[in-house]
């Protein structure tokens, strides 16, 4: 790649009258800015060495949260968004095997997606005098390069900031947040496949070139002036040595790693998410795991799971009502299955209830039949999921009716949720009404 020229140099890049003219107005401020910048670490092998470290973690970030819409259900119209027309990856039905599967895609994208925030910070950091550049550009290849930064950074730190207030809650923006950070995935991981692509001959050149790692604060000073204008123009005295920052920077990754994966672990190890009380346990007992919704959120009062609560499963024409203690003559099968919520949390429970393909049978719903699951809850986005035919026929699919050896607590969902391998938490009803089993919808 041609080194572009160096600062002092009049831009000759078409149109040059355009960037000479900018290059002569320079705005108040300008040249103080420039000089304002004075560490001595900044330069293109920092820049390279987070550059490479992104370089290998966002992809994961990315593909995760594509495969965490996937599991919603698109097929069933149950994605958020859900009408993307042809922006989307391949689409396919979401596995039941392993049964973990869910659980290690949603803990990856928001783990890691906590876990980067230092190390995004830091490479900012490493080249923030390039937004006080002037002239902002000095050719239209530059125009494009820096446009097409502005929706790399302007793209991370939304995902980010609506990634980190979606899971504690904090509905602050107006907007519907399924929406925006799925079209800001796209407009991120387009201008991260850009940025990729102009930037990684220069980052696998310099990391190439000198090994700056071993250098001590005392031996720390400057690269050589780069193409990129990274490197200080009037550096002060290090503080720091390379080194030391990535120390700081890895540190601050590693704390925030262990205040967060404590949400994706079970026993005690739960206690250290510190960052997620809603991850965290409530009390020892057999119904002590993360509550998403308390039944009392939801609006489900005692009257409408007590005794006189029935079970309604169709199929075609065919209904069929069953009481509690019908459900529990049935055959009974135990299974430990995780719950993923996608807001990050996620653990595993043994719960014992009705298989879902013995509900289909009991009205001889045919075996291609998804599932339609309706909660008691009247108003919520939550409140009916819809099931893939794999999800409906998996032997440990289950209406579930006890967890841990007792009965589920209202809050878990008596008298009655759905439990399914691999399934994202979001579409385990709980407080089941009805269960329609009906032919699969076209794609
Ligand atoms: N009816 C109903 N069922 C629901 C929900 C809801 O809001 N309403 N929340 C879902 C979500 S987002 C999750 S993560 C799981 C959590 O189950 P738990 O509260 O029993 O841990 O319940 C699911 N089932
Ligand atoms: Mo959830």
């Amino acid at each position: 790649m041609p080194a572009d020229p160096p600062s002092a140099e009049p831009p000759a890049a078409y149109p040059a009258r355009l960037w000479r003219t900018l290059e002569r107005h320079r705005p108040p401020g300008a040249d103080a800015s420039a000089d304002a910048w004075r560490s001595p670490v900044r330069g293109p092998w920092l820049t390279s060495v987070f550059g490479v470290v992104l370089l290998a973690t966002l992809p994961l970030v990315i593909i995760t949260g594509f495969l965490d819409w996937i599991a919603y259900g698109p097929r069933l119209g149950q994605a958020f968004p859900s009408d993307v027309g042809w922006l989307h990856p391949p689409v396919f039905d979401w596995p039941t095997r392993p049964a973990w599967l869910f659980r290690l895609t949603q803990g990856l994208h928001v783990t890691l997606g906590i876990v980067l925030v230092p190390v995004v910070v830091a490479k900012l950091w490493s080249v923030v005098p390039k937004l006080f550049d002037w002239p902002p550009a000095r050719s239209v290849a530059q125009v494009l390069e820096r446009l097409s930064l502005l929706l790399l950074v302007g793209g991370i730190l939304f995902e980010t900031a609506t990634g980190l207030l979606n899971i504690q809650y904090a509905y602050l923006f107006g907007f519907d947040f399924y929406t925006a950070h799925w079209y800001g995935a796209w407009v991120f991981t387009a201008a991260l496949v850009a940025h990729v692509l102009i930037k990684l001959p220069r980052t696998i050149s310099t990391l190439r070139g000198p090994r700056l790692m071993r250098t001590t604060t005392e031996e720390t000073v400057p690269e050589p002036a780069d193409p990129d204008g990274l490197v200080a123009r009037r550096p002060g005295p290090a503080t720091m040595s390379r080194r030391g920052v990535l120390a700081l920077t890895g540190g601050g990754a590693l704390l925030l790693a262990a205040l967060t994966v404590g949400q994706s672990l079970d026993g005690v190890l739960r206690r250290t998410a510190l960052l997620l009380p809603r991850g965290r346990q409530h009390d020892d007992g057999p119904n002590g795991f993360p509550v998403n919704r308390t039944a009392a959120a939801a609006g489900i009062r005692p009257a409408d799971t007590g005794t006189q609560w029935r079970l309604t499963v169709r199929a075609g024409s065919r209904t069929v009502e069953v009481d509690r203690d019908g459900l529990l003559a049935m055959a009974q099968h135990t299974a430990d299955l995780p719950i993923a919520c996608v807001e990050g949390w996620s653990t595993t429970q043994t719960w014992t209830g009705v298989r879902l393909r013995d509900l289909a049978a009991l009205v001889d719903a045919p075996g291609n039949a998804v599932a339609r699951v309706e909660s008691l809850e009247r108003g919520g986005l939550f409140r009916q999921a819809r099931l893939q035919v794999n999800q409906v026929r998996h032997p440990d699919s289950l209406l579930a009716l006890r967890v841990n050896g007792v009965d589920l607590s209202a809050d878990h969902g008596y008298p009655a949720r759905v439990i399914v391998p691999a399934l994202p938490g979001v579409h385990c009803t709980k407080w089941v009404r009805d269960i329609t089993f009906e032919e699969q919808p076209d794609d």
